[in-house]
């Protein structure tokens, strides 16, 4: 057998470009991405089928001190990701020089799995910066094979992946050869509407957000949906609604466009705010929003 497959899961901190890369590597717009930090907040899969090789991708939340408890079950994800590779990509922004947590440093250094450094947003530093901080990572993660790219100008992915090709292992694949990712079409329509929050409203207000998609009725014509966006706060609801409605209003549109390009169909969507109190700290929540492996 020749056949090659297995997991090449995406880690690294909050805004580091772990989605811009997945999306480029799987050539779906899979995953959200937004300026802001913290956009990602599941282990979304991606999958790419050829006829002797099977990837599957995993993005991840970025890494970070957890403050509510949805930030925990963001972190498991991590964990899940980190012990489950069987090649892990770090990535890293050349821009930012945020050190990466001991515990996460001490789990990637004690493994035994594969693992390429990705030097990100290349295109905003010098040559001569861009080699300092090239030993600077070498120095922290020295087992590892160092690879500068920029995701965002898509410079150096096709010598990425054939590193990444090249460090498959021997295995059947894990998935139906025709499938694309492991999430059904109501999370990439929650997603969506997130993205759309998290480019409209400033401050806490993205981050007290989460979607929930009640109804997805698909027919030949038309898809239509129902979905709630939930806030921890009352005054939260009143900055999501906006002046007379224009606030959700334009996330609708921004959101129903950019879902009838995902589908290739038309999109009716209707959006409801609704209060749930610290909704992030709360299981039961959690576990309805799908925040469990
Ligand atoms: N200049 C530049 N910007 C980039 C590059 N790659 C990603 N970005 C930008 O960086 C920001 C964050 O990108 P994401 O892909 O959402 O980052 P992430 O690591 O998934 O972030 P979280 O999900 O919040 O952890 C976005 O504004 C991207 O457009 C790059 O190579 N160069
Ligand atoms: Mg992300």
């Amino acid at each position: 057998m020749n056949h090659r497959a297995g997991f090449v899961n995406i880690i690294g901190k909050p805004n580091a470009g772990k989605s811009t890369l997945m999306n480029i590597l799987v050539g779906e717009r899979l995953s959200i991405i937004t300026p802001k930090a913290q956009t990602t907040r599941h282990r979304i899969l991606g999958i790419v089928n050829e006829e002797d090789y099977q990837i599957v991708y995993s993005d991840t939340p970025g890494i970070l001190t957890p403050h509510y408890k949805m930030h925990e079950a963001m972190m498991k994800f991590v964990y899940t990701a980190l012990a489950d590779a069987d090649l892990l990509l770090f990535i890293v922004d050349v821009a930012g020089k945020e050190p990466v947590e001991e515990e996460v440093l001490k789990e990637i250094n004690k493994s035994k799995t594969g693992l390429i450094l990705i030097l990100n947003k290349i295109d905003l530093v010098s040559s001569t910066d861009l080699e300092e901080i090239s030993k600077y990572w070498a120095g922290v993660f020295p087992q590892a094979e160092i690879i500068p790219i920029s995701a965002l100008e898509q410079f150096n992915i096709e010598y990425l992946k054939k590193r990444i090709v090249a460090q498959l292992p021997i295995s059947p694949p894990y998935y139906d050869k025709e499938q694309l990712t492991d999430k059904p079409e109501k999370f990439f329509v929650s997603e969506t509407i997130r993205e759309k929050i998290f480019l409209n409203y400033e401050k806490e207000v993205p981050y007290n957000c989460e979607v929930y998609v009640e109804s997805f009725k698909d027919s030949p014509e038309i898809i239509k949906i129902r979905s709630i966006i939930f806030v921890s706060r009352d005054s939260q609801k009143g900055i999501i609604i906006g002046h007379k409605g224009a606030g959700l209003k334009r996330v609708g549109t921004q959101a129903r466009i950019e879902l009838e390009k995902f589908f290739g169909k038309k999109i009716f969507l209707e959006l409801f705010v609704k209060v749930k109190k610290d909704w992030r700290n709360n299981n039961y929540m959690l576990k309805q929003f799908g925040y469990e492996e």
